[in-house]
């Protein structure tokens, strides 16, 4: 395969400095390399343009002081994503969660894209039912055409997404507004309670089942639905998470199904981590997604 990589150093999504240096942890942690070892030819775009927090000058309130700031960098992402080939398999670095509305625009390309969003949390709020106002717990929402519209709508053509287009995976953690707005577009939620009575394959069945022939398939992989001892380095941490193992079989049973044609890996923030163990596990479960076999 050709893969692209972009990094998308954002913090303006959420509050806590650091997730910024994403995209230079999971670099550090040889993510070239580890695919290049895999077979593929990988290509680094570089970094998309954010600005230092420090320099805007906050307007209106809340975490929507830096939508357009947010909505900027978005912007660029899709751009660069649309200047990398259709075939290539663009894995975007984060960087706050909020970039996933420009990777998963700019990785479908115009067309109906599968979304699996791998995930502590469902980023389903719209500033509405925030009660944090960041934006890194809204991407999601947007994607599918709810929110504010500046950024619902970065595709050419409206919303990305549709809701019946979506899975979620590893849920532990929802606003009660979030809940309302999930159920009200009945969206396909695998809690983990729903992990632990299912295990993982028949989880992974469910949802590559429902993808199959799609010819956009995008993964976007939130660190904190790792459990917090074994990632560390993310702001939200939240009990209860996927184990090593769980992580890299879901990776592993999508990379069976070979039907996923996108990745972001987000929310590592090295600040919060101890000697980059976060940031290796994210590059590990990219390389177990991209084909990496134990046997
Ligand atoms: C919370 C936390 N639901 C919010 N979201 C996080 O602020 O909307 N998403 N941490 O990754
Ligand atoms: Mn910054
Ligand atoms: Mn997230
Ligand atoms: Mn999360």
């Amino acid at each position: 395969k050709r893969i692209g990589i972009l990094g998308v150093p954002m913090d303006l999504g959420q509050g806590r400095r650091g997730v910024d240096m994403g995209p230079s942890a999971l670099r550090y942690a040889r993510l070239q390399e580890v695919l290049e070892g895999l077979g593929h030819s990988v290509l680094d775009y570089g970094d998309v343009d954010v600005p230092v927090v420090e320099s805007l000058r906050p307007s209106g309130g809340g975490g929507l002081v830096y939508l357009e700031a947010i909505r900027k960098a978005c912007l660029e992402t899709i751009e660069t994503l649309g200047q990398m080939s259709p075939e290539t398999f663009p894995v975007v670095l984060g960087g706050d969660h909020s970039i996933a509305m420009g990777s998963v625009t700019g990785a479908s390309r115009g067309e109906r894209v599968g979304v699996i969003w791998v995930d502590a949390h469902a980023d389903f709020n719209t500033p509405q039912t925030s009660p944090s106002g960041n934006i890194h717990g809204m991407p999601l929402a947007h994607l599918c055409g709810l929110g504010d519209p500046r950024l619902a709508n970065l595709g050419a053509e409206g919303p990305t997404v549709r809701f019946e287009d979506v899975a979620l995976i590893g849920i532990r953690s929802l606003d009660p507004g979030e809940v309302a707005v999930l159920r009200e577009h009945g969206m396909s939620v695998y809690s983990m309670k729903e992990i632990d009575r299912l295990r993982i394959p028949e989880v992974a069945a469910a949802v590559l089942e429902r993808f199959q022939g799609f010819s956009r398939v995008h993964v976007s992989l939130d660190a904190d639905v790792l459990d917090p001892e074994v990632a560390p380095g993310v702001g939200t941490p939240v009990p209860g998470g996927l184990t090593y193992r769980e992580a890299h079989l879901l990776m592993e049973l999508f990379a069976d199904a070979g039907i996923v044609t996108s990745l972001d890996l987000v929310e590592v923030n090295p600040i919060l981590d101890r000697e980059n163990r976060t940031a290796r596990i994210m590059v590990e479960l990219a390389s177990s997604l991209l084909g990496k076999k134990i046997y």
